[in-house]
């Protein structure tokens, strides 16, 4: 009997779905040489199955219209109980129904890829998954790509492997337009990550954060000296700094599109995209530049966006209000004063936390403003692609909601 030497990446965790799926194996190793590219070779359309896959036989298939109030309810209704929590099962992602709007139709989305399933004799929504399409450069390739998101089961259908089925159906539309690749991110570990990053908290409001058992005193801390160390200016520091309007597409497109080129993964925007996913709208997300005083060109860029959790079993509070650091580009004002100014725009409108990843430059600026690092991780995956070595949190530059 010979077994598989052990390295640090062979889990003995058998996965009898992504085993059969084209993605990155433990088996294959980490220590031989990978191939860089898809995984397996595009299909003919006329040879992808047509009609969906089976599901349990008391469960069908619906198109979730995200233009249709109802329908959003519903969808609302389920991730809001059923989504994303934290390992102590304390908080639990509560994304609104105008953010989910904005985030399944940038321009050129599929509305057949937002996918529900539905209990055939109540009409109940139990599942949900997503897809959207998205331009990625992967180490300088455009690839034409899916981004998997929403992914969810009440919590009474779990562990039936109905996931995998979820997972092969969007595959199957996606397909069906003609687009072989995707990313996805998760908390959980599955084969194989392609990178993997860390979330790093910044208090805003520390007495709440504290109550509600988000984070905690530290050590030889008072409450008072806590507030007093996170405390931030009434106004933002660097001059010309304002929200991003619609005149600035083309300079922010720019700024972003010469930043982003370094990074091993990034998104390639167009001026569609930046105006769809980067224009402010309030709840949602939030832009800012630094236009210059004098020669009024637009020199910096930074971004955030909305995603309140719901606090599971507090007395005194119900939401915890948190931003997500999104796309930023320092060209003249330092990194870490732009984002010390996006950190008080943040505390001026009422958000707890400022949650950012140690992707792109990230790191150079989170321990000096006080960020700290949390437990959670997330993982960052390609689905028919292979990379010929894993990519370091630095050299990710692509944000998924
Ligand atoms: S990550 C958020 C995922 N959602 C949640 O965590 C919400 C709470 N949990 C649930 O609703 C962001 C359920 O636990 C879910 C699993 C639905 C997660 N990704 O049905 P079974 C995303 O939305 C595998 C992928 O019995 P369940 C990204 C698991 O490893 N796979 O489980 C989504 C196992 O397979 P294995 C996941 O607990 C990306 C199988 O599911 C997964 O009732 C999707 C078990 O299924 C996850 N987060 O339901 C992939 N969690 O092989 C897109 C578990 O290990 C791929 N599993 O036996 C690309 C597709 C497009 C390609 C186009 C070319």
């Amino acid at each position: 009997l010979t077994r598989r030497p052990r390295t640090a990446l062979t889990l003995d965790k058998w996965h009898m779905f992504w085993e059969t799926q084209p993605v990155r194996h433990y088996k294959d190793g980490e220590n031989q040489e990978q191939m860089e590219g898809a995984i397996d070779v595009p299909q003919p359309i006329s040879d992808i199955k047509q009609e969906p896959y089976n599901l349990p036989s008391n469960y069908e298939w619906c198109v979730c219209d995200v233009t249709n109030d109802r329908i959003m309810k519903e969808v609302y209704a389920l991730l809001s109980n059923n989504y994303v929590e934290d390992d102590d099962n304390m908080f639990r992602f509560d994304y609104s129904v105008q953010f989910l709007r904005w985030a399944l139709q940038p321009p050129g989305y599929f509305p057949d890829w937002h996918i529900g399933v539905r209990a055939k004799a109540s009409k109940k929504l139990v599942a949900f998954i997503t897809g959207i399409p998205a331009r990625v450069h992967v180490r300088g390739k455009l690839v034409f790509m899916a981004e998997i998101n929403f992914l969810c089961i009440h919590k009474k259908l779990r562990a039936k492997r109905l996931a995998p089925v979820m997972i092969k159906e969007v595959t199957r539309r996606v397909h069906l337009e003609n687009i072989w690749q995707a990313t996805y991110t998760a908390g959980v570990v599955l084969p194989v990550p392609i990178a993997t990053c860390q979330y790093w908290h910044r208090s805003l409001n520390p007495k709440k954060l504290i109550d509600v058992g988000f984070s905690r005193l530290a050590p030889r801390m008072t409450m008072s000296r806590t507030v007093k160390l996170y405390h931030l200016p009434k106004e933002t520091l660097t001059p010309g700094f304002r929200a991003m309007e619609k005149q600035d597409v083309p300079a922010v497109t720019q700024l972003l599109q010469g930043y982003l080129s370094q990074f091993v993964i990034a998104p390639d925007f167009s001026e569609a995209v930046v105006e769809y996913l980067l224009l402010p709208i309030k709840n949602v997300v939030n832009s800012y530049v630094i236009e210059n005083p004098e020669s009024h060109i637009i020199t910096d860029f930074c971004s955030f966006y909305t995603l309140p959790s719901t606090i599971i079993d507090s007395m005194n509070h119900t939401q915890l209000k948190a931003a997500y650091l999104y796309y930023n580009v320092a060209t003249v004002t330092p990194l870490v004063q732009l984002m010390n100014d996006i950190l008080i725009m943040a505390k001026l409108s009422n958000y707890d936390v400022f949650n950012a990843l140690d992707i792109m430059h990230n790191e150079s600026f989170l321990k000096n403003l006080k960020f700290g690092p949390g437990d959670g991780h997330l993982h960052y995956y390609l689905y028919n692609y292979s990379l010929s070595a894993p990519v370091k949190p630095l050299e990710l530059g692509l944000v998924l909601l």
